[in-house]
C-alpha cells in the first residue's frame, strides 16, 4: 500500500545518485587541485627560472677571457636571434634524456678537462686540449640558422673556429674522403649512456668537401660566452645547412676516413635519418612535412628554405 512516507523506489535512487554525484564532484575537485599542484611543481622543476636554466649549464674554468669574440658579418641572417633562455631550456641531447629539459639533467656532466683528437688519414695527427685549441685558432662569432629535423628552428650566435682551419693543419692524406665525429662516452656522467642497446657514443659524419666548406664550424661558445653543458660543452660541431642532428655535441674525436662512416641516428632509424640530411622543404620526413620552421621562443612560423638558406655556400657541392 502506498503511504506518503514510502518513497517510490526511483526517487530513492535519484537521491542516492545525487549524493554520490556530489561526492564524486568533491573528489574530482580534490583531484584537479592535486593535478594542478603537480603540474606546477613539475613546471617549476623542469621548466625552471631563466636564471636556473642558464646557471645550471655553466662550466666553470673555461677561458671566459676570450669571449665575446668579434662577429663575422659575412654570415648575417634574415631573422632575430633566438632568446638565449628559449634555446637553453629546449635541447636535444640524448646522452642525458629524450626530453627537452636536458638543462636539468647535466649536473653530473664534467666537461673539463677535455681533449679533442684529430686523427685517421692525416699527415699530422694531433690532440688538442681545449685551451690549446681556442688559443691556437682565432675565435670568431657567427650567427647561423639552426633547423632540427623535428621542425623547430632558431638563430644562434655561435663562437668558434672554422673546421677547415683544423683540418688544414692536420694535412689530410689523398685517400681521405669522409670525416667522422665522435661524442664522449661517459655512462657515469650521462645517464642514458647506461643503456648499451643504443649505439653510443654518438657519432656523425660529413664528406671531406662538406667538412672543409667555410660554413662548417666548431663551436666552443654561444651568446658571447663558453658553451653551456646542455648545448654540447665544451666543443661541438655546427653544420647549418643540414638538420640539427648532424651537429654533434661534446665531441672528442675527428677522424678522416676513406669510407662513409656509420652514424648514431642512421644506425638506429635508417629510414628517417639519412647520411646527407640536407635541409629540404620538398622532402617530407616519413612522419611529417618539412615545409615550415617553428621558431623557438617566439613560435613564429616561417617557410623552410632549401639548405636552410645556405644554398649560395653549398648547393654546388651537390650538383
Ligand atoms: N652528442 C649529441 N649531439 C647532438 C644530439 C644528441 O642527442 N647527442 N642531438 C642533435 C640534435 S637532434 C639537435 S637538433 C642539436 C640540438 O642542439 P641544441 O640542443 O644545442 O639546440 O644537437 C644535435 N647534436
Ligand atoms: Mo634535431
Amino acid at each position: 500500500m502506498s503511504q506518503p512516507w514510502n518513497l517510490p523506489e526511483r526517487e530513492v535512487t535519484a537521491e542516492k545518485a545525487l549524493r554520490s554525484r556530489r561526492r564524486w564532484l568533491k573528489w574530482t575537485g580534490v583531484g584537479a587541485i592535486g593535478l594542478g599542484a603537480g603540474a606546477w611543481g613539475w613546471w617549476r622543476f623542469f621548466g625552471g627560472t631563466d636564471k636556473q636554466v642558464l646557471a645550471g649549464g655553466e662550466v666553470p674554468g673555461t677561458a671566459g677571457d676570450l669571449y665575446p669574440a668579434r662577429r663575422n658579418e659575412r654570415f648575417a641572417i634574415d631573422r632575430e636571434l633566438t632568446a638565449e633562455t628559449a634555446a637553453a631550456r629546449y635541447c636535444n641531447f640524448y646522452e642525458f634524456s629524450g626530453f627537452k629539459f636536458v638543462w636539468r639533467l647535466v649536473d653530473s656532466f664534467r666537461p673539463l678537462p677535455w681533449t679533442l683528437e684529430v686523427t685517421g688519414l692525416v699527415g699530422k695527427p694531433r690532440t688538442y686540449d681545449l685551451d690549446d685549441l681556442i688559443r691556437t685558432f682565432p675565435l670568431e662569432e657567427r650567427v647561423y640558422r639552426h633547423r632540427c629535423v623535428e621542425r623547430w628552428a632558431m638563430a644562434i650566435p655561435w663562437t668558434g673556429v672554422p673546421l677547415a682551419a683544423l683540418l688544414r693543419q692536420a694535412e689530410p692524406l689523398p685517400d681521405a674522403k669522409f670525416v667522422r665525429f665522435t661524442s664522449f662516452d661517459r655512462p657515469k656522467e650521462a645517464s642514458q649512456q647506461s643503456d648499451r642497446s643504443m649505439p653510443w657514443p654518438y657519432t656523425e659524419g660529413l664528406t671531406l668537401a662538406e667538412a672543409t666548406n667555410e660554413l662548417t664550424f666548431l663551436a666552443t661558445g654561444m651568446y658571447g660566452h663558453p658553451l653551456l653543458k646542455q648545448h654540447g660543452a665544451p666543443i661541438r660541431l655546427v653544420v647549418p645547412w643540414k638538420y640539427g642532428f648532424k651537429s654533434a655535441k661534446s665531441i672528442v674525436r675527428i677522424e678522416l676516413t676513406d669510407r662513409q662512416p656509420a652514424t648514431f641516428w642512421n644506425t638506429l632509424v635508417p629510414h628517417e635519418y639519412d647520411f646527407s640530411a640536407n635541409v629540404d622543404p620538398a622532402a617530407p620526413h616519413p612522419r611529417w612535412s618539412q615545409e615550415q620552421d617553428y621558431m623557438l621562443g617566439t613560435g613564429e612560423v616561417r617557410p623552410t628554405q632549401p639548405y636552410n638558406g645556405y644554398g649560395p655556400w653549398v648547393a654546388s657541392l651537390y650538383s
